[in-house]
C-alpha cells in the first residue's frame, strides 16, 4: 500500500472476494452516498458486476461493502490517534476486511474516502483497467487503522507556462486522490499567460490568455470551467488552491493593460523561460483596484481557505518597495476572507492571520522563513532539489530543469519534512507540495512522466507516520505501483532506482 498505512494487521489466509452479488451499503446522506458511488464507478467496469448502492443505518444483514460514518462517542473509542490536530481525525479511517465483507468506518465521507482508495490497492491491478477483466477479486483480509501525518498533501501545476484544458487538469486531480493528496495549487498567472477570466478585466483572457511558452495558442478557463475543476477536486475531498503571482511574473497582464506597468507602457508578449524581469507598478493606486478586484472574484470562486499570492523572483523591485506592497495584498487577501499563501520570499513582509509560507529553496536553513514561522506563519515545504516534479532525474531525462539538482526517486523520498528548516518546529508545518513548473513540459504524457513515480513518494510523506518512512520497503511497494499505472494507461519514468515487475 501507498502511502503506508499508520497500521495494518493482516489476517493470514482470510480473504474477502467481490462477487457479482456484492452491495456497497453506505451511511444515509449524500456525502457517505458520493464515495459509494464513486468506489462502484472504479469498480464496475473492470469487474462487470453491477454493484448497486444502497443507503442503509447500520446493515442487518454482514456482506459486501459497507462505507459508514462514525458518530464521535464510537469513533473515539478508535485507537489510532492523530498526530497532526483535527486534519489527522477528520481524514482518519479504519477497514476491516473479513472473509463476510469489507467495512470501513470513518468520522467523515473524506475519511471513507481514503478508506476506498486503500481498498482499490488491495484489489489485484487489473482493477486498473478500463475493460472488464475475469476475476477473481480477491481482497486480502486484516484491520487497518489509518490517519494522515500532515494536514496539507498537495501538488501544484504550472498552466501558465503552458496551458492544459480542463480534462488534462481532471486526470491530474484523479492522481493526487489515488494517493490521498488534498490539496490542488494552480499556478494560473505568470509572464507568459493568464489563465482564469476575471470580468471586470475581461483583457486579461482575450489578450493575456492567447500566449504561451514557445508561441503555442495558450488558452484559459472561464469561470465555470473553473468551477468544474474546484467541484471535480471536491468530489475527491481535494481542495483548489488558485495561485495569481504578484508582483512579479506578471507580464500578460502588463501586456493586457499598460496602466499596470510601472512606466504606463505595454511590454511585448513573452514566450521565452526567463524570469524575474516584470512587476506590476506598486506606487500606482489602479494597481490596488485591480488586485482587489482579481482577488474578490477569484475568492468568490473558490471555497477554500487558501488563495496564493506568489511572490517569488520579483527581482525588479527593492526589499522596501516589495514588502510594502506584499503587506498592502496580504491584507487583501484576508479582507476576502482568505488566508494568504505565497512562496517564502514573502515571509519579509509582515504577519497576517493564518498566513502560509511555501519553501522551496534548496538548503535547510532560512532564517528570515524561521523568524516569520516564529511570528506566527506556518510553513509548507515544498524543496526544489526534493519535491519539484519539473527537476529532472538524471542528466539522461529528455524534460525538465536541473537548477535545483536531479531529482530521481531515494532524493525524493529520504527526508523528513517535520524536520526539515532549521529552527522550524514540527508543530509549524502544515505539510508538503510537490509543484510541476511547465516551461518544458507540454502533453498529459509529459505531466505524467515526471509526476510518477515522485509524486507517490512525496505521498508518502505527507501521509505516513515518520517512523514508517523506509527507502527500502518504499521501493518495493512503489515497485507494486507500477503495474497498476501501465494497466490504467498511465506514463511513468523506470527508475533504475525501483525493483519494477
Ligand atoms: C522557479 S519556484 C520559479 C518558477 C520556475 C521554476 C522552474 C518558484 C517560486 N519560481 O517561476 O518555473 O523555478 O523550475
Amino acid at each position: 500500500m501507498l502511502p503506508a498505512p499508520a497500521r495494518v494487521e493482516p489476517a493470514a489466509g482470510v480473504e474477502f472476494i467481490l462477487t457479482p452479488g456484492t452491495t456497497i451499503r453506505t451511511s444515509p446522506g449524500p456525502e457517505a452516498g458520493a464515495v459509494g458511488r464513486y468506489l462502484a464507478e472504479l469498480l464496475r467496469r473492470p469487474t462487470g458486476y453491477p454493484l448497486p448502492v444502497v443507503s442503509a443505518g447500520r446493515p442487518e444483514v454482514p456482506g459486501g461493502i459497507s462505507l459508514l460514518l462514525t458518530g464521535d462517542d464510537e469513533a473515539s473509542s478508535h485507537p489510532g490517534k492523530p498526530a497532526a490536530g483535527d486534519a489527522g481525525t477528520a481524514e482518519g479511517y479504519r477497514l476491516e476486511i473479513t472473509a463476510a465483507g469489507v467495512v470501513v468506518r470513518a468520522r467523515t465521507a473524506t475519511g471513507l474516502f481514503y478508506g476506498v482508495q486503500t481498498l482499490r490497492q488491495l484489489l489485484p491491478p487489473k482493477i486498473e483497467s478500463s475493460r472488464r477483466q475475469a476475476g477473481p477479486w480477491a481482497i486480502p483480509g486484516g484491520t487497518i487503522d489509518d490517519q494522515p501525518r500532515f494536514g496539507y498533501r498537495g501538488a501544484m501545476l504550472d498552466v501558465a507556462r503552458h496551458f492544459f484544458a480542463v480534462p488534462d487538469v481532471l486526470r491530474f486531480v484523479d492522481h493526487l486522490a489515488r494517493y490521498k493528496l488534498n490539496h490542488l495549487h494552480l499556478h494560473l498567472t505568470d509572464d507568459q499567460g493568464w489563465r482564469i477570466a476575471v470580468d471586470s478585466w475581461p483583457r486579461l483572457t482575450s489578450v493575456g490568455g492567447s500566449t504561451e511558452v514557445d508561441g503555442g495558442p495558450g488558452g484559459y478557463y472561464t469561470k465555470e470551467q473553473y468551477s468544474e475543476i474546484v467541484a471535480y477536486a471536491a468530489a475527491r475531498h481535494i481542495t483548489v488552491v488558485p495561485e495569481i503571482d504578484l508582483p512579479g511574473h506578471t507580464n500578460a497582464a502588463l501586456n493586457a493593460y499598460a496602466e499596470l506597468a510601472p512606466d504606463g507602457v505595454a511590454p511585448p508578449e513573452y514566450t521565452g523561460t526567463d524570469v524575474g524581469f516584470s512587476a506590476v507598478a506598486v506606487d500606482s493606486e489602479r494597481t490596488y483596484q485591480f488586485i482587489d478586484d482579481v482577488v474578490g472574484e477569484v475568492a468568490a470562486l473558490t471555497p477554500g481557505r487558501y488563495l496564493h499570492i506568489g511572490g517569488d523572483e520579483a527581482f525588479t523591485l527593492g526589499r522596501a518597495d516589495y514588502t510594502r506592497f506584499m503587506n498592502r495584498v496580504q491584507r487583501i487577501v484576508t479582507g476576502h476572507g482568505k488566508r494568504v499563501l505565497g512562496w517564502h520570499q514573502l515571509a519579509v513582509a509582515e504577519h497576517s492571520a493564518g498566513r502560509v509560507v511555501q519553501y522551496w529553496g534548496t538548503s535547510t536553513e532560512d532564517q528570515t522563513v524561521a523568524n516569520a514561522v516564529r511570528n506566527g506563519a506556518k510553513l509548507l515545504l515544498s524543496p526544489g532539489n526534493r519535491s519539484y516534479l519539473d527537476m529532472k532525474y538524471s542528466a539522461a531525462t529528455p524534460l525538465g530543469k536541473d537548477w535545483a539538482g536531479l531529482v530521481e526517486v531515494r532524493e525524493a523520498y529520504d527526508w523528513d519534512p517535520g524536520d526539515y528548516l532549521a529552527g522550524v518546529p514540527a508543530e509549524a508545518v502544515i505539510g508538503v507540495e510537490a509543484p510541476l513548473w511547465t516551461e518544458t513540459i507540454r502533453t498529459v504524457a509529459d505531466i505524467e512522466f515526471m509526476t510518477f513515480p515522485r509524486l507517490p513518494a512525496l505521498a508518502e510523506l505527507g501521509w505516513s507516520p515518520a517512523q514508517a518512512r523506509d527507502w527500502a520497503d518504499f521501493r518495493v511497494r512503489l515497485a507494486g505501483q507500477g503495474v497498476r499505472w501501465s494497466t490504467a494507461g498511465i506514463t511513468f519514468h523506470r527508475s533504475p532506482e525501483v525493483p519494477w515487475a
